[in-house]
């Protein structure tokens, strides 16, 4: 076959399966609140030559040739982002959010330091010191959480500082969706002299458009993945703030060394163009308003689900996710949610929620978040109405029993799923879902 046929005529199973995930998310409202869409612009950078090229070392000392354009795609990117985001020192290699932060510890730590960050239970994510990971395995974790109401416990994370001394701080989160106090973990990695990281995976498009605090001028190190509200392609970013190098001058260095040679070997270079693209975007005027209307929506989604009768974690939400607290249908139902949810058109996963009262595998909750369907266009009126059709999927989906007896709970689960499938009401919900895909088209003909 001709080098370049096309996708639709090389190989036809990956173009229908392509075409099919495409349907999908036309049809439906992707409310994960990690996801997003992406531009044509991000994906044909993404989709470039530069996917072909190899590039091990950095702009202006590469170990291969051919770097001219790389090295100018990547000075591109790490200019971008030090405009955005006010910082001195980015690399822009990590290929995604777990690599970028490995980097951080293989910078700072050795085995069997003490780390310290969000539990994974309460909010966290897996690569900050969680026990099954490479941080809390290589790494001695220590995990604050959050108190009863939901909001992180400081008071908590104060204690567990003073009394474990960590090298390195992390504070971040995948699933809260209150603001996060850079300035009060600034002052307690001041007090025991760690370094402090701000993960700002999920938030960093609102960071960058003014609509979540900054915490550049608290924190030594920021790391981002920039698939999330940034709206790029997969991909992580590092980056080194003035106060980190006024506590550690060789700090871009060690990052810059950890991710290559320790970590990776060469970046992805079409990834890194694509990157460059998304910063580009978010670096326009209208971004700015982007990620305004996504915590405004995500305000009107939480008041519409609390006037419907359906219980928030910290009863709103100040950025863009909000986690359902499923406890009042009974413990475990967050996989009902998830599939009463999907079975309305409407993409979310189930999640653990402060104090779980089962388990990760079976938690209690539901996250979702509106970055996507903000770009859609979406604004508060669809949050009201989206607001209804989630409560009236949940109070479909959760009415199954989840027993508490685990020996029970394949055949109930089963049971569950087939009900949830058929149910005519929520396939009703269905078809109101898709009248507001149909107002709100993803993919403008
Ligand atoms: N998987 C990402 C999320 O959904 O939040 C975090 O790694």
């Amino acid at each position: 076959m001709a080098r370049n046929t096309p996708l639709r005529t090389a190989d036809r199973q990956v173009f229908e399966l392509i075409e099919g995930e495409t349907t999908r998310q036309e049809n439906g409202l992707e409310m994960i609140p990690s996801e997003n869409h992406s531009s044509v612009a991000v994906r044909e950078a993404l989709g470039s030559v530069f996917t072909d090229k190899y590039s091990e070392g950095y702009p202006g000392k590469r170990y291969y040739g051919g770097q001219e354009f790389t090295d100018k795609v990547e000075n591109l990117a790490i200019e971008r982002a030090k405009k955005l985001f006010g910082v001195e020192h980015v690399n822009v290699q990590p290929y995604s959010g777990s690599p970028a932060n490995h980097s951080v510890y293989f910078a700072l730590c050795e085995p069997g330091d003490v780390v310290m960050g969000q539990s994974l239970t309460a909010g966290g994510h897996l690569t900050h010191g969680w026990k099954v990971n490479f941080s809390g395995k290589i790494y001695k974790g220590v995990q604050y959480s959050v108190r009863a109401d939901g909001i992180i416990d400081v008071e908590e994370a104060r204690k567990l500082a003073l009394e474990h001394r960590p090298k390195l701080i992390w504070v971040g989160a995948t699933a809260y969706s209150r603001e996060l106090p850079f300035d009060e973990f600034a002052k307690i990695a001041e007090e025991v002299g760690a370094y402090l990281a701000a993960d700002i995976s999920h938030i960093s498009g609102l960071v960058a458009g003014g609509a979540h605090k900054s915490p550049v001028p608290h924190v030594h190190i920021v790391t981002t993945t920039t698939h999330k509200t940034l709206r790029g392609p997969r991909g992580a970013m590092v980056m080194v703030t003035k106060k980190g190098i006024e506590k550690d001058p060789e700090l871009p260095s060690k990052i810059d060394k950890a991710v290559f040679p320790g970590l990776q070997g060469g970046p992805h270079d079409h990834q890194t163009a694509a990157i460059a693209v998304a910063l580009g975007e978010a670096l326009q005027p209208d971004f700015r308003k982007y990620a305004e209307q996504i915590v405004k929506n995500s305000r009107a989604l939480a008041k519409s689900l609390a006037e419907n009768g359906i219980k928030v974690v910290t009863g709103g939400s100040d950025n863009h996710l909000l986690l359902i607290d499923l406890t009042p249908f009974g413990i475990g139902k967050g996989l009902y949610g998830q599939e009463a949810l999907e079975a309305a058109g409407i993409t979310v996963n189930k999640n653990t929620i402060p104090a779980e009262p089962c388990s990760p595998f079976y938690p209690s909750g539901v996250r979702l978040g509106t970055p996507a369907i903000t770009t859609r266009g979406m604004k508060e009126k669809e949050m009201q109405e989206v607001g209804e059709i989630i409560s009236s999927a949940l109070k479909i989906g959760c009415v199954h029993p989840f027993p508490e007896e685990k020996e029970k709970r394949e055949t109930a689960i089963a049971a569950a799923k087939g009900a949830i499938r058929s149910d005519k009401g929520l396939k009703k919900l269905r078809e109101e879902t898709l009248k507001l895909c149909k107002e709100f088209p993803l993919h403008k003909k």
